[in-house]
C-alpha cells in the first residue's frame, strides 16, 4: 500500500510542505485544472510533476480526468471526445503516471445537501439530507446547497436532464461500455490503470441515472473489458452510504482480483432518514468498520495507491469543502497506524 494525499493546485491550494510533514504520505494525488474534454497536454502534466517533485513527493495518480457528458449522454461528438480522452492517458502515461481516477456520474459529481454541518465536537462537516434533495428543483436550486462546480447554464442542465431522460439507466451502460471498449485499451498500451470512482452517493439523485452503485453493477463494470487496466477507485464513502455494501467483503473480494488501482478510506454516519455525515475517519465516530475495511486491503495484499478522504474542519481551519489539511492528515495517520499495526502483528499471537 502507498499512502497518498489529494491535493488541488487552486485558491485552497494545502501548502506541498505540509503534506509532505505527514508521516506515512510519499504520494500526491494530483489534477491539471483543465475544461472537461480538453487534452491535457504534456509539458503541463510534467510541470506539475516537477513543481510535486520539488517539495520531495512524488506525483503518483490523477484524480480525475473528467468525462465529458456528451460521452456519457452517448452524443455523435463522443468519438472526438474519446480521441482526446486518449491523448490525455497517453500523455500521462509519458510522464510516468500509472492510475487515473474517473467517474460516470452524469451532470453532478458528488453530492451534498450542506458543506459545513455543525458536530456536536463543534467541527463542520459534509452532509446528505435526502428531505432537501426531494424537494430541491435542480433547474432551479440554490448551487451553494451541491458541492459540484456549476459549470453549466441553466438551459444546458435543463437540456441534460432532457437528454439524460432518453439514455436512462440502459442507454447510461452502454455508453460506458463504449467508452471503455475504446478506452481501456489504449490505456493499457499507455501502461495507465483506469480506476472508476463508485457513484457518490450510490443511488440516482433527481432523477439522473446512477450505476456504480454496489456489487453486482461493479461486477457488471469489471466484465465489460476484463483487464487490471479497467480498475476501481474503492471509495469506502461512497459505497458506504447503503448499508448494503458491505465494505470489508467488497474490499477484499476486489483487491484479490487486482481491480483496486486506488483506494479512497474514510467513514461515514449513516442516519436514520436515509441521510448521512462525513464522520472523522475514526471506526467509532461513524457507521463503517474502518479497521476491517484497512484490514481487508492488508489480507488482500493490496500494493496499490491508497488516501485518506474528506476530512472535517476542524482547528478553526477554512479551506475547500472536504479537502483541508488537518483532518484529513489525522485521518492518514490513522490509516497508518492501522496498517503499520496489522503488518507488525502478522503471525503474533
Ligand atoms: C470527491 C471525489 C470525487 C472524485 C470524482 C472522480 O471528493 O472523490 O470528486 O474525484 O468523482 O472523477
Amino acid at each position: 500500500m502507498k499512502m497518498t494525499f489529494r491535493w488541488y493546485p487552486d485558491a485552497h491550494a494545502v501548502d506541498l510542505d505540509y503534506i509532505r510533514q505527514i508521516p506515512g504520505v510519499t504520494g500526491i494525488v494530483g489534477e491539471l485544472p483543465k475544461p472537461v474534454g480538453a487534452v491535457w497536454p504534456l509539458d503541463e502534466i510534467l510541470s506539475l510533476k516537477r513543481r510535486v517533485e520539488e517539495h520531495g513527493l512524488a506525483l503518483e495518480v490523477i484524480e480525475s480526468v473528467k468525462v465529458h457528458e456528451d460521452i456519457k449522454l452517448g452524443l455523435k461528438s463522443r468519438d472526438t471526445y474519446i480521441a482526446a480522452y486518449i491523448e490525455t492517458l497517453q500523455n500521462l502515461g509519458k510522464a510516468g503516471i500509472k492510475t487515473v481516477c474517473y467517474d460516470f456520474m452524469p451532470v453532478f459529481d458528488w453530492m451534498r445537501t450542506e458543506t459545513a454541518r455543525r458536530l456536536p465536537d463543534g467541527s463542520t462537516t459534509l452532509a446528505y439530507d435526502p428531505e432537501t434533495i426531494s424537494r430541491t428543483d435542480p433547474l432551479q436550486a440554490d448551487f451553494a446547497l451541491c458541492d459540484w462546480e456549476a459549470v453549466y447554464s441553466h438551459d444546458e442542465l435543463a437540456r441534460m436532464f432532457t437528454l439524460y431522460e432518453e439514455v436512462g439507466e440502459k442507454g447510461l451502460w452502454k455508453n460506458l461500455e463504449y467508452f471503455l471498449k475504446a478506452v481501456v485499451p489504449e490505456a493499457e498500451k499507455a501502461g495507465v490503470r483506469m480506476a472508476m470512482h463508485p457513484d457518490d452517493p450510490c443511488w440516482p439523485v433527481f432523477g439522473l441515472p446512477r450505476i456504480i452503485t454496489g456489487e453486482k453493477n461493479i461486477d457488471r463494470l469489471l466484465a465489460i473489458v476484463d483487464s487490471p487496466f479497467n480498475a476501481l477507485t474503492l471509495c469506502s464513502g461512497s459505497l458506504g452510504c447503503s448499508a448494503e455494501n458491505d465494505l470489508p467483503r467488497l474490499v477484499y473480494k476486489y483487491a484479490s482480483m487486482d481491480r483496486i488501482a486506488f483506494g479512497h478510506v474514510r467513514n461515514i454516519k449513516r442516519l436514520p432518514d436515509g441521510g448521512f455525515e462525513e464522520s472523522a475517519h475514526f471506526s467509532r465516530a461513524g457507521s463503517l468498520d474502518v479497521v476491517a475495511i484497512m484490514k481487508a486491503y492488508h489480507d488482500a495484499g493490496y500494493q496499490g495507491f491508497l488516501r485518506p478522504d474528506h476530512g472535517r474542519m476542524i482547528w478553526g481551519e477554512r479551506g475547500g469543502a472536504g479537502y483541508g489539511l488537518y483532518d484529513r492528515a489525522l485521518g492518514a495517520m490513522y490509516l497508518s497506524g492501522i496498517w503499520e499495526t496489522l503488518e507488525k502483528t502478522q503471525g503474533i499471537r
